[in-house]
C-alpha cells in the first residue's frame, strides 16, 4: 500500500492504493468514477480509457505506480456533465452513437484526445486514431461514431452550432421517423449509466462477492467435491454446491415441441454428477472481497473422471459416440420439411443442379460488456435478481423450479446492457446469483472477466448444411432438397427452434415451390448454443445463397438478375408455405441494381494482379416473434406530472426505452403531449410481461402493446364534446388512469416438425446485400472496401437507431464472414483473438438504400429490423470473393489461409493443364 497523490479532473486528491493496481480500478473502486469502464481488463478494448497529461491511457494496463508526480487524469466525468456537456457528448447523442453505451466514455476520450491536437481530421484519421487506441464498439459499425466526431469538431470550430447536430421533432409534434435522441443517451455519454458492474461495486456492505468454481474439461464425470481447504481461505463466508440448491437444481429449456427426445431438463444450476462442456459451474464460493472469493474457488478440490469430449457435430454423430445426456440419443430433435411435389424427378430432370455443403462456425457475441449480475432478498422476501437478462419472465419460468421457490417469491429485473446479441436470450448466471442469495440470505454479486465471459457464456450453433438446388433451362428454380445438422452443445434450450430456422430460411425469398429436407439438432460438449442476432438465418442463407451463386454461374447467367427472376411473386409462399405479407424484394433489388452495375465497373478497372476485386450478392430475410400467436403485453399510466409506460421490452443496447416512449407518444401526442412528459419503467418481472426482447419481435409485439395501452388510456381522456381530459378530471370524473393493452399475432401457426409448414411469422423484415471487396492474392487476405445494402423494415420508427443497428448487423456479418470464430478454447479466449472487427477493419463507405413499405399489422406500419443485417451478408462476401479472384470458400470465416489454399489450388490446376496442353 502506498499514499499517492493524483490529480483527477483538475482535483488534488490523495489515495491510498496498491501501486501495483490498475489506475482503473482504483477510479472505479476507491473513487467512484464508474464512468471509466472496464470490460477486459487486457488493453484490447479502449473501454477503460482515460486522458494522462492530454494522452489516451487504457487505465486497466496502468498501474498505479506508473502515474509520475504531478501528471493530470481526466475521465468522462471530467469533462461535461448532463447540464453542461462536450460537443462530443452532444454529437455522440445526435447520431446514436450510444447504443448499449458501455463503449462510449472510451470512445469520446479518446476522441477528446485527437480533437485535442486537431479540430480538422480527416474521417480516415479518426478511424485510424480510434484503430491504433484500441477503441472497439460491438454495437454501431463506428460509422456513427466518426460522424460524431466530425461533428463535434465542426461544432468546437465554430463551422456548426449545436442546434444543427440535434436532432428535431416533426412540425406537427410527432418524433416518429426522427432521429430523436434516447432517454438514456444523456447518462451513457457522461459515464453515469451504471452498467451491472457499477451497481455491483455501489451495492450495500456486507454484499457478498461471489467467484464460480469451473469445469477445466469439456466432459467428465463427477466424483467428488472437496471444499475443505477452500472454506479457510481469508473472507470465505460459504462455500456453496449442488447440496444447498433447495429445487430441481436444473434450468429448463422450455422444450415446446413433443418430438424432441429429451425432457428439457439438461442443464444443471450446480453440476452434480457430470460435466458437460468447459467452464460449468460446479460450485459457488461467496466472500468478502471478489479477489478472496476467486482465490478460495482456486482450491477447491474436484474429483473428476474425464470422458471422451465431442467437440463437433461430426464426433457427437459418429457411431461409437457415447450420449452425452445418457438415455437421450446425441441428435435429440429432428425436423422435417415437406412442401410441394416429390423433388426426386424433378432433379432428375433439371437443367443444372449444384449440390454442396457449407459450415457456418461457432460464432461468439463479442458483446464487450461481460456477463454480470446481483441478488438479494427483500424486505416482503421477494428474492430479487439484476443482470443482463433480455427475457425477463422467459427466465422467470426457466429457473424458478430449479431454485425451488414459489413464482410469486422471484422477480428478476433487467440492469443498463451492455450489449448482448441475443447471448443473454438464455439464462446465464441468474439462478447462480438467485442460489447464493437465498443460501447466504445477504445480498450478493458475480461478475465475470472477460475469459470467463467468452468461454462459458452461449454461442451461435454450427450447421453444417447439404443444399441441392435445381432449375429448369430457363433457369427457373424447380426444387431443393437440404440436409443438415446443428452443433448445439450440451443444453437443449432452444435448440429445436434453431433447428426449425433452417427449415424457415433456407430458400427464402425465391419462388420455390418443391422442397424436401431433413435436418436433426446435435448435442455436443462444445459452448452451449443460444440465440444470436439473425439465430438460425446466417446458417440457412450460407447455403442457400452460396448455392444461389453457382447455379447462376452453372447457367450462364448473371448472379443478380439470376436471384431477380426467381424471387417470390403473387403465388408464392415461404418454404413453409406462408403468403408473404408484402412483395418487397423486387423493389430492393430495383434499388440496388444501378449500384450493382458501377460496382462491376469498378471491380473491372480496380482490379490489378496482386489485389483482385470482385462484387458479391445475396438476400437475407427474418421473421419478427417468436414461432406462432406469439404476444406482448404493455401497461401505460397517467401520473399527476405526466404518463408511464410500464413494458417487458429488455433493451440489450437497441434502444428500447426511445421506441417504447415513441409508440406511446405518437398516441398520446393529439392530447397535447410532450415525450419528455412520458416516463419509463421497463423489464421487472413485477410489471408486464413484454415477452424476450430476441427475434427481432419488440418493435412490432411490444410496440403493438404499448400502442394498444396508450389507445385505450386516450380514449379514457377524451371528452364528448371534444378535447382531452387532465389528470385531475379523470381523477375528479373517477375514471381508471392505468391501461393494459396486449398484441397477439392470432393469426400465426407453430410449424410441423415434420413438414415444416405453418404460417409463423407476423412479419418479415427483407434485406439485399452487396459488398465489394478486394483479396490480396499474395496473402489470401480479403479486405471489406464498401458496403452497399437495400433494406425494408416497415415504417422506421427511429431513422438514428436503425441506422445504427444496420450499421451494426453488417459490421458483425463481416466478421462473422472473415475473420470470428470460437472453436479453439486454448486461442479463442479474448475480443481480439475471437476476431472481433476493429475500427479499420469495417469500410467507412456503407450505404444504406431504404424502402419504406407499411406493414399491416405492424405498429404504424413497422417491422424489426435487429436481425436483418445479420442474416445474409456472409455469403454475399463468400461470392465477392469468388467474383474476385475464382475461389469458393464453403466454410466461414474466410480466413486468408483458405483463400489462399484456394488460389494455390487454383494456380497448380492451371498449371497441370498448361502441362497437359504442353505434353
Ligand atoms: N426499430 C425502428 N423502426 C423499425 C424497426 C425497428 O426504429 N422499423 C427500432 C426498434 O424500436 C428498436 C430497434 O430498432 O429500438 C430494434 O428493434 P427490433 O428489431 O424489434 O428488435 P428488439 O427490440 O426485439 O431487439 C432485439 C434485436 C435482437 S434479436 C438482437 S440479438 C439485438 C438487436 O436487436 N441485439 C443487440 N440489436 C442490438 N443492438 C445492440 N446495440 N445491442 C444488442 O445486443
Ligand atoms: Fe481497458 Fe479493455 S482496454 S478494459
Ligand atoms: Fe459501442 Fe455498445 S455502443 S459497444
Amino acid at each position: 500500500m502506498k499514499r499517492i497523490s493524483v490529480n483527477v479532473n483538475g482535483v488534488e486528491r490523495w489515495v491510498v492504493a496498491d501501486p501495483k493496481r490498475s489506475l482503473a480500478d482504483v477510479l472505479r473502486e476507491q473513487m467512484m468514477l464508474t464512468g471509466c469502464k472496464v470490460c477486459c481488463a487486457d488493453g484490447q478494448c479502449g473501454s477503460c480509457t482515460v486522458l494522462i497529461d492530454g494522452k489516451p491511457i487504457r487505465a486497466c494496463v496502468t498501474p498505479m505506480e506508473k502515474l509520475t508526480a504531478g501528471s493530470k487524469i481526466v475521465t468522462i466525468e471530467g469533462i461535461g456533465t448532463p447540464e453542461n456537456l462536450h460537443p462530443l457528448q452532444i454529437a455522440w447523442m445526435a447520431h446514436g452513437s450510444a447504443q448499449c453505451g458501455v463503449c462510449s466514455p472510451g470512445f469520446i476520450m479518446s476522441a477528446k484526445a485527437l480533437l485535442d491536437k486537431t479540430l480538422t481530421p480527416t474521417r480516415e484519421e479518426v478511424r485510424a486514431w480510434f484503430h491504433r487506441n484500441r477503441n472497439l464498439c460491438r454495437c454501431t459499425g463506428y460509422k456513427p461514431l466518426i460522424d460524431s466526431v466530425m461533428d463535434a469538431a465542426a461544432i468546437m470550430r465554430g463551422d456548426k452550432t449545436i442546434y444543427d447536430v440535434m436532432p428535431k421533432a416533426k412540425e406537427d409534434g410527432s418524433i416518429l421517423g426522427t432521429e430523436y435522441i434516447r432517454p438514456s443517451a444523456v447518462a451513457k455519454v457522461t459515464g453515469t449509466w451504471d452498467f451491472g458492474a457499477d451497481v455491483a461495486l455501489k451495492m450495500p456492505a456486507g454484499t457478498l462477492r461471489l467467484a464460480l468454481v469451473q469445469a477445466e474439461v469439456s466432459h467428465a464425470l463427477i466424483k467428488g467435491i472437496d471444499t475443505a481447504e477452500a472454506e479457510k481461505m481469508p473472507g470465505v463466508e460459504r462455500i456453496i454446491t449442488w447440496k444447498d440448491v433447495g429445487g430441481k437444481n436444473a434450468i429448463t429449456g422450455l422444450i415446446t415441441f413433443p418430438t424432441n427426445k429429451g425432457d428439457g431438463w439438461d442443464r444443471p444450476i450446480l453440476c452434480k454428477e457430470k460435466i458437460f462442456q468447459f467452464g460449468d459451474a460446479i460450485a459457488i464460493v461467496a466472500a468478502d472481497t471478489e479477489e478472496h472469493a476467486r482465490a478460495a474457488a482456486k482450491k477447491v478440490k474436484v474429483d473428476l473422471e474425464v470422458l471422451p469430449a465431442y467437440m463437433s457435430g461430426f464426433a457427437a454423430l459418429a457411431p461409437d459416440a457415447m450420449e452425452i445426456h445418457p438415455g437421450v440419443p446425441n441428435a435429440y430433435y429432428e425436423q422435417g420439411v415437406v412442401k410441394g411435389a416429390d423433388t426426386k424427378p424433378l432433379m432428375a430432370s433439371a437443367a443444372a443442379v449444384v449440390d454442396i455443403t457449407t459450415y457456418c462456425s461457432r460464432q461468439p457475441h463479442l458483446h464487450l460488456e461481460p456477463d454480470c449480475g446481483e441478488a438479494f432478498v427483500d424486505d416482503d422476501g421477494v428474492l430479487t435478481i439484476l443482470s443482463k437478462s433480455i427475457g425477463v419472465h422467459l427466465h422467470h419460468a426457466m429457473i424458478c423450479p430449479g431454485l425451488g421457490i414459489p413464482p410469486e417469491k422471484l422477480r428478476l429485473i433487467q440492469n443498463p446492457t451492455g450489449g448482448t446479441f441475443g447471448y443473454k436470450f438464455s439464462p446465464t448466471m441468474e439462478a447462480l446469483l438467485g442460489v447464493a442469495a437465498l443460501v447466504t440470505k445477504k445480498p450478493v454479486s458475480l461478475v465475470y472477466d472477460q475469459y470467463q465471459n467468452i468461454t462459458y457464456t452461449g454461442k451461435r450453433s454450427p450447421a453444417n448444411i447439404n443444399i441441392r438446388l435445381a432449375c429448369d433451362k430457363n433457369g427457373m428454380l424447380t426444387a431443393m432438397e437440404t440436409d443438415w445438422w446443428l452443433d448445439h452443445g450440451p443444453y437443449s434450450e432452444f435448440g429445436d427452434l434453431v433447428t426449425l430456422r433452417q427449415a424457415q430460411f433456407t430458400g427464402a425469398g425465391y419462388h420455390l415451390e418443391n422442397i424436401r429436407g431433413k435436418g436433426k439438432t446435435v448435442a455436443t460438449n462444445h459452448a452451449w448454443g443460444s440465440a444470436f442476432r439473425g439465430y438460425g438465418s446466417p446458417q440457412a442463407f450460407l447455403a442457400g445463397e452460396i448455392a444461389m451463386d453457382m447455379l447462376a454461374e452453372k447457367m450462364g447467367e448473371d448472379p443478380l438478375e439470376f436471384r431477380y427472376k426467381n424471387l417470390y411473386n403473387e403465388t408464392s409462399t415461404t418454404p413453409t408455405g406462408q403468403k408473404p405479407e408484402v412483395l418487397v424484394l423486387k423493389q430492393l433489388f430495383d434499388l440496388i441494381r444501378p449500384k450493382y452495375l458501377e460496382a462491376k465497373q469498378r471491380a473491372a478497372k480496380l482490379s490489378t494482379p496482386e489485389t483482385k476485386r470482385g462484387v458479391g450478392i445475396s438476400l437475407g430475410i427474418y421473421g419478427c416473434g417468436l414461432d406462432g400467436p406469439d404476444s406482448s403485453e404493455a401497461r401505460v399510466e397517467m401520473t399527476p406530472s405526466g404518463f408511464i409506460v410500464h413494458s417487458g421490452w429488455e433493451d440489450h443496447g437497441q434502444g428500447a426505452d426511445l421506441s417504447a416512449q415513441t409508440m406511446a407518444h405518437e398516441v398520446l401526442r393529439v392530447a397535447g403531449v410532450k415525450p419528455e412528459q412520458i416516463g419509463l419503467v421497463m423489464a421487472d418481472t413485477f410489471g408486464p410481461n413484454g415477452g424476450p426482447a430476441g427475434g427481432s419481435r419488440s418493435n412490432v409485439f411490444c410496440g403493438n402493446a404499448i400502442r394498444v395501452a396508450a389507445e385505450m388510456l386516450l380514449n379514457a381522456m377524451k371528452k364528448p364534446n371534444g378535447g382531452y381530459r387532465t389528470y385531475k378530471e379523470m381523477v375528479s370524473e373517477n375514471i381508471p388512469l392505468s391501461y393494459d393493452g396486449k398484441w397477439v399475432a392470432a393469426a400465426c401457426t407453430d410449424c410441423s416438425p415434420d413438414t415444416g409448414q405453418g404460417n409463423p411469422f407476423p412479419i418479415y423484415m427483407y434485406e439485399v446485400f452487396m459488398p465489394e471487396v478486394e483479396v490480396d492474392v499474395e496473402t489470401g487476405k480479403a479486405t471489406v472496401v464498401k458496403l452497399t445494402t437495400a433494406i425494408d423494415v416497415g415504417t422506421i420508427i427511429n431513422k438514428a437507431t436503425v441506422d445504427g443497428q444496420v450499421y451494426g448487423g453488417l459490421a458483425q456479418g463481416l466478421g462473422l464472414a472473415l475473420t470470428e470464430d470460437f472453436e479453439d478454447l486454448d486461442l479463442h479466449t479474448t475480443l481480439k483473438d475471437c476476431g472481433i472487427p476493429y475500427p479499420k477493419d469495417v469500410p467507412d463507405d456503407i450505404e444504406i438504400l431504404y424502402l419504406e413499405t407499411a406493414r399491416p399489422l405492424g405498429p404504424f406500419g413497422a417491422a424489426g429490423v435487429g436481425e436483418a443485417p445479420l442474416t445474409a451478408l456472409h455469403p454475399a462476401i463468400l461470392n465477392a470473393i469468388y467474383n474476385a479472384c475464382g475461389v469458393r470458400i464453403f466454410r466461414i470465416p474466410a480466413l486468408p489461409e483458405a483463400i489462399k489454399m484456394g488460389l494455390e489450388a487454383q494456380a497448380g490446376a492451371a498449371a497441370a493443364k498448361k502441362d497437359l496442353q504442353h505434353h
